[in-house]
């Protein structure tokens, strides 16, 4: 079985990535065969910064490899430096209803935030069924905002198949419930373009900043905490033992606990569990050219692996 998937460089990776994607994807070298790359074509759709984009770049490679990834099981690349997949990208628009595009949530999402309606951005998910159909994956995990696009991906590959004969294994998602959507320190979900993250490996003070900044209501200290919603709840629930989970939600019930006290108390917890990748990370920054290497004979990999599905889908469509 081949599992793929992707992350864009568009900012500093953060809890939302970790649980929603990273950590269930990584699970999987251990069963299957391993495609993960940093979506750097797409971030182009947000990032215009050059220096910017190349320091996203190395960060997200960083923490990927700091969060378990392992590239002696796992094929890890830049999607750039495969571009097979903009020919591939090609072939499937020439089979994608504008009407499907315009349905997508993500392009509302992101014009409704001020990010500018470009056709990049208007056919990211056409990039995204052509990152995912060229290396023939069959499971792609991902967190529920890219629900949608996994369809989009599925009903073009479907397409393709029907119209020019069988090239494409039509994949499945892999979305976990209980890590669908990890709400950011507003109650959004969280999203390095809302400006809500947890950032995994950023600066500690900020970090416990903006854990201190988590949006609670206002209910007096005495008082017991509505549980139901609560974003402290959310993000505790990940990193804690059932026992501790219990005590924390208790404690709320209870009352006679401050909201400052509970978020102190989520301040230690996400600390413990981030200690061993902070610590990794670390050790990696430190290995100049590291990543720059492991990245450039995963490309190897993936192009090897992308080959064959271009070749059989330009013969598909009579351009072989
Ligand atoms: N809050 C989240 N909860 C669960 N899963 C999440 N993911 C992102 N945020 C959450 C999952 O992480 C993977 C990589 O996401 P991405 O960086 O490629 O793009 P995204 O989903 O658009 O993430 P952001 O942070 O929200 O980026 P921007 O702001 O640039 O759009 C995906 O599998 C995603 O589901």
């Amino acid at each position: 079985m081949r599992i793929l998937s992707g992350i864009q460089p568009s900012g500093f990776l953060h809890l939302g990535n970790f649980f929603g994607m990273m950590q269930r994807g990584i699970r999987w070298q251990e069963k299957g065969e391993t495609f993960f790359f940093i979506a750097d074509f797409h971030a182009l759709t947000s990032v215009g910064d050059p220096d910017a984009l190349r320091r996203n770049i190395r960060e997200a490679a960083l923490a990927f490899l700091a969060c378990g990834l392992d590239p002696k099981r796992a094929v890890f690349f830049r999607q750039s430096a495969v571009p097979e997949v903009l020919e591939l990208t090609w072939l499937l628009s020439t089979v994608t209803p504008v009407g499907l595009l315009e349905r997508c949530h993500s392009y509302k999402d992101k014009l409704a935030k001020g990010i500018a309606p470009t056709h990049a951005l208007f056919a990211y998910p056409v990039l995204m069924a052509a990152d995912i159909l060229l290396y023939q994956a069959d499971l792609v995990p991902v967190g529920v905002d890219q629900k949608q696009h996994l369809e989009v991906t599925r009903d073009l590959a479907v397409k393709f198949n029907q119209t020019f004969g069988p090239v494409f294994v039509v994949p499945k998602e892999d979305i976990a419930e209980n890590v669908a959507i990890i709400p950011g320190i507003d109650g959004q979900k969280m999203s390095k373009s809302y400006g809500n993250t947890l950032e995994l490996f950023g600066d500690r003070e900020e970090f416990r900043r903006r854990v201190m900044s988590i949006r609670t209501d206002s209910t007096p200290v005495d008082q017991p905490k509505p549980v139901a919603g609560s974003v402290l709840v959310s993000l505790y629930r990940l990193v804690s033992e059932p026992q501790e989970l219990e005590e924390f939600i208790a404690a709320m019930r209870r009352g006679g606990v401050g909201y400052a006290a509970l978020k102190k108390e989520l301040l230690s917890k996400l600390e413990r569990f981030l200690a061993p990748f902070r610590e990794r990370y670390e050790e990696l920054k430190a290995k100049p050219g590291l990543v720059e290497e492991i990245l450039e004979e995963g490309a190897c990999t993936a192009r090897a692996a992308a080959a064959p599905t271009l070749e059989s889908a330009r013969r598909a469509v009579g351009l072989l």
